[in-house]
Formats: C-alpha cells, structure tokens, sequence
C-alpha cells in the first residue's frame, strides 16, 4: 500500500509544487488516481479542517490547503471516469441576493470539496428561485446559503418557499450559515441545517449524503 503521508502534509501545509510532484510520483508508480485523490489529497483538506474549526489555524491556511489540493485534482480529473472524482453528491451554493460577501461561502465551497462533493457554486447575489433552478438542473441534494448582512439574510426563506413551490423541498437538504445566521433563524423560516464555520458544514454535508 502507498504511503501518502507525505502527500497528505504537503496539501496541508499548501505546498503547490511539492503536491504535483507526489501525485505525478504516485501515478507513475501505478496508483490508481482514485487512491491518491481519497488517500492523499481529500484526507489533507480533512485535517486542515479540523483545525480551522479548533482554531489552531485560520482563513489563509485553509485557502493555501485548498489551491494545494485543487493542483493535485487537476492531474487526477483527466484520468477519472467522470463521477469518479466527487461521487459523494452534488450540493449548490451561493450567497444569497443582495449580498456580494464570498470569503465564507468560498470557504464552506472548498470543505465540500475536501469530502469529495461536487459543488455548483453560483457566486453571489443568487436570488431564491436561482438556488432552485439550479438545484434542480444539477440534481443538486443540498442546497447552502450563505449571508453576511442582516438586510439579506430573509432570502434564505425565500430559498425555503421556492423548493416547496417547485415540488423539491422533500429531496433537498437546505444548509444556511453566515454571520447573522443562527439556530432559532434556521428553524424559524424551516431550513435543515444551520453550522457556524465551513469545517462543521461539510461535516454536516457528508453525514447526510450518507444517510
Ligand atoms: Co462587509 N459587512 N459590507 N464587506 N464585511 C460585514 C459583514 C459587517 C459585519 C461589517 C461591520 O459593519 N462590522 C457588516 C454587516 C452588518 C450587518 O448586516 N449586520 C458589513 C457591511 C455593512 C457591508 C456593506 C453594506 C458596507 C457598505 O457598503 N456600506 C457592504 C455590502 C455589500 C454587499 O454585500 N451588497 C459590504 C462590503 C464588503 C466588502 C465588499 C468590502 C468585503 C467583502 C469581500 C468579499 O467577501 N469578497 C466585506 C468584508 C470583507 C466584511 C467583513 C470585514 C469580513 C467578512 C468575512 O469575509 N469574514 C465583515 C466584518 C466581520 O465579519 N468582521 C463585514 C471572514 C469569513 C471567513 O467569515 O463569511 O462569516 P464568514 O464565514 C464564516 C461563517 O459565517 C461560516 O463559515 C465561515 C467560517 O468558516 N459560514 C457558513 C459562512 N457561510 C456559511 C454557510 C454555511 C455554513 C457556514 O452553510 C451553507
């Protein structure tokens, strides 16, 4: 069995070119790239996880881990079979309508990655009956939102009616999160899931893909 220790710390610690050269090594020693994908890189982003959300490190730590881990996705991607390389599911996220934040959302984005979800990110100022369509189009299981001003947030419910008005609210996890956003809001206007940080909401994320 290869050993991706190495592979794993790098992706951790961001280092660009040290994770192409341990991914090219992999290959050409024969692994198969699924191997490296969920035994070197994801496993990296998963540890960078955990720390982000205990505090130990912070944003730019996670955003060097993630532009390390895309660099080894971007070898193995032509070589797998198409699902291959986010087989866990497919979730949607944007910022909500009115809001131009996407540091977070961003952050909330490459921790589903780092489990392996693919994600469909439609940027920001995403209206409710975008996050639908969209979900819809890309029989997307999870829909996240994201919203960092109080003047916003309310799009979040909106997300909630339109799925129930387009028949889909049954088959969609809907996750909510930003600064403003709690609890008692996520269970006021009915959405599924509310996480305070991107680590907890990919965690969240996976344990229902699961399901
Ligand atoms: Co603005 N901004 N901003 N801003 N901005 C805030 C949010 C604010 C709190 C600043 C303040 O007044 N103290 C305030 C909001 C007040 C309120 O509504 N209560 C504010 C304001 C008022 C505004 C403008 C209206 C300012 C103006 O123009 N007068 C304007 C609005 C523009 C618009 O959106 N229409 C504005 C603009 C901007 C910039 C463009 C300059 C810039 C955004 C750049 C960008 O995102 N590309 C900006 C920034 C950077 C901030 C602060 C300083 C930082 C936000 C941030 O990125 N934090 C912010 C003040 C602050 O928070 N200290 C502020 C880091 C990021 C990692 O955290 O996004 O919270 P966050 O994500 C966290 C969690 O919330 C969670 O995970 C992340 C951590 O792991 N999370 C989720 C996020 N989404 C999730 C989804 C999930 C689960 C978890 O599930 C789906």
């Amino acid at each position: 069995m290869a050993d991706f220790s190495e592979l794993i710390k790098m992706v951790e610690t961001g280092k660009v070119k040290m994770v192409k050269e341990l991914v090219n090594a992999a290959l050409a020693d024969g692994v198969e790239p699924k191997v490296i994908l969920d035994e070197g890189l994801l496993p990296g982003m998963s540890n960078i996880g955990e720390k982000f959300k205990n505090n130990e490190v912070y944003v730019p730590e996670v955003l060097i881990a993630a532009r390390a881990m895309n660099a080894g996705v971007t070898i193995l991607k032509p070589l797998m079979a198409s699902g291959e390389i986010a087989d866990a599911g497919t979730a949607v996220i944007g910022t909500v309508k009115g809001d131009l934040h996407d540091i977070g959302k961003n952050l909330v984005k490459m921790m589903l990655e780092g489990k392996g979800i693919n994600v469909v990110d439609l940027g920001v100022d995403v209206s409710a009956e975008k996050f639908v369509e969209e979900a819809i189009a890309n029989n997307a299981q999870i829909i996240c939102c994201s919203a960092l001003l109080t003047t916003t947030m309310n799009e979040m419910e909106n997300v909630v009616k339109v799925a129930t008005e387009k028949g889909i609210r049954e088959n969609v996890f809907i996750m909510v999160g930003g600064a403003p956003i709690t609890q008692e809001y996520c269970d006021k206007i009915g959405a599924d899931c509310y996480t305070t940080d991107a680590a907890s909401a990919s965690d969240a994320a996976i344990e229902y893909l699961k399901k």
